[in-house]
């Protein structure tokens, strides 16, 4: 199968909402060939009316590098259609997970790591919904890049003027019950780490982060499945709460 038809399978996969087999199973893929499917697969969204609207960060904090036996990140990309605003329709989802996110704001064109501490326009907790396409949550790194590192929703809270976040408690509330805490210490050691390096493989990829991107620094916690019907609360020490119901 060419590049093309599996980032196709991918989008099947979103729009039909069922889990497929890993693209690894049947067809020889190395991580550069992936980001290609995932670009094509976005290229599919982008035909569809959805904008660009920002970078997810993956694989950010050192254990999980451990646990796939990586030494970078992953990054995918996210568009409009995935913000979510107040509730995430998880019928329209696979498997979701959820995990708390730092998330910053772009302010200026951001064309390298080097322009992107002066871009900064603000910083805010959030969270991430992800939702692997392939069945079992079960993938090897190719696969995960090609399926846009699990992207598939998104949230902020209110932003906040740039500030250092490298280490903020963070808590995972789902209807008042804490499932997750952690660390934004957990991001690489500091988000805006990971926010470089989103610079960077952006940049190398000939992506310009552009004003009003958001780059989902990553999570400072595992992440926990979402079910139907729930309430979910992240909150950063200083940087206030982030609410989603499902
Ligand atoms: O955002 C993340 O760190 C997740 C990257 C993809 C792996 C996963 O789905 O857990
Ligand atoms: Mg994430």
């Amino acid at each position: 199968m060419n590049e093309f038809a599996l980032a196709e399978t991918l989008d099947a996969a979103v729009r039909d909402v069922r889990a497929i087999p890993r693209l690894t199973d049947k067809a020889a893929l190395d991580v550069e060939a992936a980001y290609r499917v995932q670009r094509a697969a976005i290229g599919l969204r982008e035909g569809r009316g959805e904008a660009l609207a920002g970078v997810k960060m993956g694989f950010t904090s050192r254990a999980k590098m451990v646990q796939m036996g990586v030494h970078d990140v992953i990054w995918g990309l996210l568009t409009d259609a995935m913000l979510v605003e107040s509730a995430v329709d998880v019928d329209g989802l696979i498997h979701p997970r959820i995990e708390p996110e730092i998330a910053y704001l772009i302010g200026r064109p951001v064309r390298s790591a080097a322009d992107v501490d002066a871009a900064v326009a603000g910083v805010a907790v959030g969270f991430e919904v992800l939702d692997s396409r392939y069945e079992d949550f079960s993938f090897t790194l190719p696969d995960v890049v090609a399926d846009n590192a699990s992207a598939a929703g998104y949230g902020v809270g209110a932003w906040h003027d740039p500030r250092y976040v490298s280490n903020v408690g963070m808590l995972m509330e789902i209807d008042g019950r804490a499932v997750q805490a952690g660390s934004s210490a957990a991001i690489l050691g500091d988000p805006m780490r990971s926010l470089r390096a989103a610079a960077r493989l952006a940049g190398a990829a000939g992506i310009t982060l552009e004003p009003g991107w958001v780059v989902l620094a990553g999570a400072a916690t595992a992440a926990v499945p979402l079910p139907k019907g729930a309430h979910v609360r992240v909150t950063a020490s200083g940087l206030g709460s982030v609410e989603v119901t499902t």
